[in-house]
């Protein structure tokens, strides 16, 4: 089944059927760019496409050419589709406006275009992050972008591994599609995905173990520890790009986490986007039966305040992430 008719299956499931046409056409739009990024990736050493494009974007974070060239790509493609009235990007600072897709039923779609760039110029695997929620005719839209998880209508993310594959929720099950490189088509491999309710890895960037709170650091000692008959000590696989760590705790089960900096308690930072990367990852987890979780509250019924905020994510199999959550809570 090729994602085209998968998403008119989906379509007919959602409430609205404008909403539900616009969502298909958005979702298909992003896997054609998907299908585009894949061929550049694959070709970038030989086209001076690695490496810094100069300066930093609102996050803080040294901006990549491929982060510029994939967010001008997105933005144009999602521009053309008619269906979305407003981007939020991690490439610019304020949401892009598009009055192609503004309407009762226009849609905001909030992107990473290529996350995990740090993992680029060593051919290592980066991904597509993204969410679509209702505009509810609200002009500008951006702001639309800053409800609760929950009004997310669609998620889902691209990774550019050996194979490119997306996998997308519209709210009935997560699916997983990989991309035949011939035609850029992309076909349903994964239908379904159910997260075991407990693996034996975990995913963390262990360099920050003693910015954690003290719950974080008791869990990762805990999952460390020997003990046979709970299937401990678990493993550690990082990548360093999310997608590629949230996917395989989609398939294998386990917990990935990148928890908050609590050095200074009175301000704790985290590092990874709430609009663009935790709450779509976390409608696509609760999708396949995973648990998502600042530690402390449930992702999804976070409000955003800002564009870029940060927000703590462990997400995973639903035991992992309940049993990391009574470590923070004791
Ligand atoms: P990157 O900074 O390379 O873009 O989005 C941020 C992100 O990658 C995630 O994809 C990844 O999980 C995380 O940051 C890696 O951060 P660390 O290098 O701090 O481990």
């Amino acid at each position: 089944m090729t994602l085209e008719e998968h998403l008119a299956g989906q379509q007919a499931r959602l409430a609205s059927s404008d909403q539900a046409r616009g969502m298909a056409v958005i979702v298909s739009r992003i896997a054609a760019v998907a299908a585009v990024i894949a061929q550049e990736l694959a070709h970038a050493a030989l086209r001076d496409q690695l490496g810094y494009a100069g300066g930093t974007n609102l996050t803080g974070d040294q901006v990549k050419k491929l982060d510029v060239w994939g967010h001008d790509i997105m933005a144009a493609a999602l521009r053309k589709s008619g269906a979305c009235a407003a981007l939020v990007s991690e490439e610019s600072p304020e949401p892009i406006e598009m009055h192609e897709g503004k309407g009762p039923n226009g849609l905001v779609v909030a992107c990473d275009p290529v996350d995990g760039s740090s993992n680029l110029d060593v051919n290592g695997t980066v991904g597509t992050i993204f969410s679509v929620r209702p505009s509810r005719g609200m002009d500008p839209s951006g702001p639309a972008a800053l409800g609760a998880g929950t009004e997310q209508i669609a998620a889902g993310y691209v990774m550019y591994g050996p194979a490119t594959t997306l996998v997308y929720t519209a709210g009935h099950g997560t699916h997983g599609f990989t991309m035949d490189h011939a035609t850029g088509q992309f076909l349903l491999t994964h239908p379904d995905i159910r997260i075991p309710k407990k693996g034996k890895t975990y995913g963390v960037n262990e360099g920050n173990f003693t910015t954690w709170h003290p719950g974080q650091r008791a869990y990762v000692e805990h999952l460390r520890t020997p003990d046979k008959a709970s299937g401990r000590p678990y493993s550690l696989r990082y990548s360093g790009a999310m997608v590629a760590d949230v996917h395989r705790t989609f398939l294998d089960g386990g917990i990935f986490m990148y928890p908050a900096d609590v050095s200074n308690p009175a301000k704790p930072k985290a590092k990874l986007r709430l609009l663009y990367e935790v709450a779509p990852m976390s409608m696509l987890a609760e999708q396949a039966g995973g648990r998502s979780s600042t530690g402390t509250e449930r992702i999804l019924d976070i409000k955003a305040s800002e564009y870029h905020q940060r927000v703590a994510i462990l997400i995973g199999s639903p035991d992992d992430v309940a049993l990391a959550e009574d470590f923070y809570r004791q």
